[in-house]
């Protein structure tokens, strides 16, 4: 088995079911301290994830709604120091649950010595006590976030940032991601994408959307039965994403 030299996980949605009942409610406590009589509904928050990072998603629809570009601005960054504190808090009280399996894959992955990293967009404020609570920081060689880069997912820099760091070539490397945004910023620098949809993000996957992506699954599996969205039939063990899974998806020539 050709395995990858490094598997590098993306965060929210990805390793973790942080969005719909995490961020959102932290950003609507934010409102409500300060307040403001906005609300994020779940719908509307999935249309809003389209923007990448939690102070520029505040501050495009602060904008949308009228508000002025600095009054946006200094509101947004007052908004999402609020925000940020909130969601530590709900991460280290055990809030924000790990999705099924991923322990599982992280397990494997590394005791078959392959380097592991996360690349995310989020704060480092809540990243690194949200991987510790669920995870334990030490199992993550490096642990990118949106505080490294000047420019968020689909921009690449933050996998640029991350080969870098591990010295590690894009083609013996594998990308785990939840969403197109993330596949576009992989795949950008040639990394190999392996998607693990979640309810925010299926629909970016039907038809030709996200079709870079090396392998579209619906979970990781085990617990539960992984199955294949878009990609090769045979490529999960037992119904299962595992380590040959991503083996699979090593392009070093
Ligand atoms: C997801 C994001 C983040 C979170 C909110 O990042 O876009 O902005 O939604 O976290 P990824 P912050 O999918 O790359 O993990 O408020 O800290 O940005």
């Amino acid at each position: 088995m050709d395995l990858p030299a490094a598997v590098v996980f993306d965060v929210d949605g990805t390793l973790v079911s942080s969005e719909r009942e995490g961020h959102r409610v932290a950003f609507n406590a934010a409102f409500a301290e300060l307040g403001l009589d906005d609300r994020w509904g779940e719908d509307h928050y999935g249309e809003l994830l389209a923007v990448a990072g939690g102070r520029r998603r505040l501050e495009h629809y602060l904008r949308e709604r009228g508000r002025g570009p600095d009054e946006a601005a200094e509101l947004a960054a007052r908004l999402h120091e609020i925000k940020t504190e909130r969601f530590r808090r709900m991460a280290t009280a055990g809030e924000i649950p790990a999705r099924p399996g991923a322990g599982r894959l992280l397990d494997e992955v590394a005791a078959a010595g392959v380097t592991v990293a996360v690349a995310t967009t989020g704060s480092r404020a809540w990243v690194e006590p949200l991987l510790e609570y669920l995870f334990g920081l030490e199992r993550f060689a490096a642990v990118l976030t949106g505080d490294d880069v000047e420019r968020r997912k689909p921009d690449p820099e933050v996998y640029e940032q991350v080969l870098d760091v591990l010295g590690v070539s894009a083609g013996e490397t594998v990308a785990v991601e939840d969403a197109a945004k993330g596949v576009a910023a992989a795949e950008a620098v040639g990394i190999p994408c392996l998607v693990v949809v979640n309810d925010y993000t299926r629909h970016e996957f039907t038809g030709d959307g996200g079709s870079d992506a090396a392998l579209v699954v619906d979970r990781f599996g085990r617990p539960g039965r992984a199955s294949v969205i878009r990609g090769p039939a045979d490529a999960l063990e037992n119904g299962a994403v595992t380590l040959a899974t991503l083996a699979r998806l090593v392009t070093r020539p």
